[in-house]
């Protein structure tokens, strides 16, 4: 049986000693060198408070890593037994030893309640921190949000330079659609936003769950029927982006994704007013902008939502059309 170490106690405070240097190390190295290439970059507002949170839990971590790697290294190097040395020694049971469980019980209670006050904070102060907090958010970033939502249903919305931007973002078995209703509502399969502002996407779907998770933008905000779930982020510079589900949503849920960029506001503009021009025989199709929308069987033929059996969809009855 190994006899007790009488030096425990101060191989314990040698331990301490480099583990704390060696912290100090790696996470003074890790933020200034690993920190600002930290996912998901820093395309805008949401993705640098991700970025951010990130960093702070590796800071968190790091040590924790050191900690074990330390203690393993020094017991490999000084506790082992040796080839024709004296028998190893034991440290005293860490089983019933109150100086160490009081230690480790506190120690990780404070780390973790921090983390999650952190995380409830970072919540709060950044706007739902670009997940979507569904048809009416608690948290809303500064601006005239609601008169730009209600404008964008009346049709009555535009956009300038400066100006908070609407985006609907429509999820379907297999692809995403994007709306802007303040360019008279037209559809494009590219996401196209302007940089330097404030962006409030309206998720919703045609059929099952799907999730809008566009990585670089650090927004992900799910796509349920029926519902209008609001994602707020405010872009920064210019930059690509991609865009993926990110609910399983059926067989061709892994090909659902598409790129997106952030443009300057003069380019955004220029597209979005060609691209308005372009799409208006399409746009004449589609029904009134609205906040979700209920899909009917023609989309086969073409139309995807509720039409009353107008021209030019169909004449054939739907299930979920109003019976004329
Ligand atoms: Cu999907």
């Amino acid at each position: 049986m190994a006899k007790n170490n009488s030096n425990y106690g101060s191989d314990l405070r040698k331990i301490l000693w480099i583990w704390a240097v060696i912290s100090i190390i790696v996470d003074v190295l890790f933020w200034f060198l690993v920190g600002p290439h930290m996912a998901p970059g820093r395309l805008t507002e949401t993705a640098k408070n991700d970025q951010m949170d990130l960093n702070i839990l590796m800071i968190c971590a790091l040590p924790v890593i050191v900690g074990v790697w330390t203690y393993w290294g020094w017991s490999l190097t000084h506790w082992g037994a040796k080839q024709n040395g004296p028998e190893p020694i034991g440290g005293p049971a860490a089983r019933s030893n109150l100086k160490v469980q009081t230690w480790w019980i506190a120690s990780s209670s404070v780390l973790v309640l921090a983390l999650a006050i952190f995380g409830t904070l970072a919540l709060i102060m950044d706007h739902g921190s670009g997940g979507g907090e569904g048809p009416n958010p608690v948290w809303m970033p500064d601006g005239p949000v609601t008169q730009v939502e209600t404008a964008a249903l009346n049709g009555t919305a535009t956009w300038s330079p400066g100006k908070i931007l609407p985006v609907q973002v429509i999820g379907q078995q297999w692809k995403f659609t994007y709306r802007y209703p303040t360019f008279g509502g037209f559809e494009t399969q590219q996401l196209i936003l302007p940089a330097n502002t404030t962006i409030v996407f309206n998720v919703t779907s045609l059929d099952v769950i799907h999730s809008f998770w566009a990585y670089q933008l650090g927004v992900k905000a799910d796509a349920n029927p029926g519902v209008n779930d609001v994602a707020f982020t405010e872009t920064k510079g210019t930059g690509n982006f991609e865009v993926r589900c990110s609910e399983l949503c059926g067989i061709w849920h892994g090909a659902m994704y598409n790129s997106g960029a952030v443009v300057s506001q003069s380019t955004f503009q220029q597209w979005a007013t060609s691209t308005q021009a372009a799409t208006a025989a399409n746009t004449a199709l589609l029904p009134k902008f609205a906040w979700t929308y209920t899909p009917d069987a023609n989309g086969a033929a073409g139309g995807y939502y509720p039409d009353g059996n107008l021209t030019p969809y169909s004449s054939v009855q739907v299930y979920g059309a109003k019976q004329s």
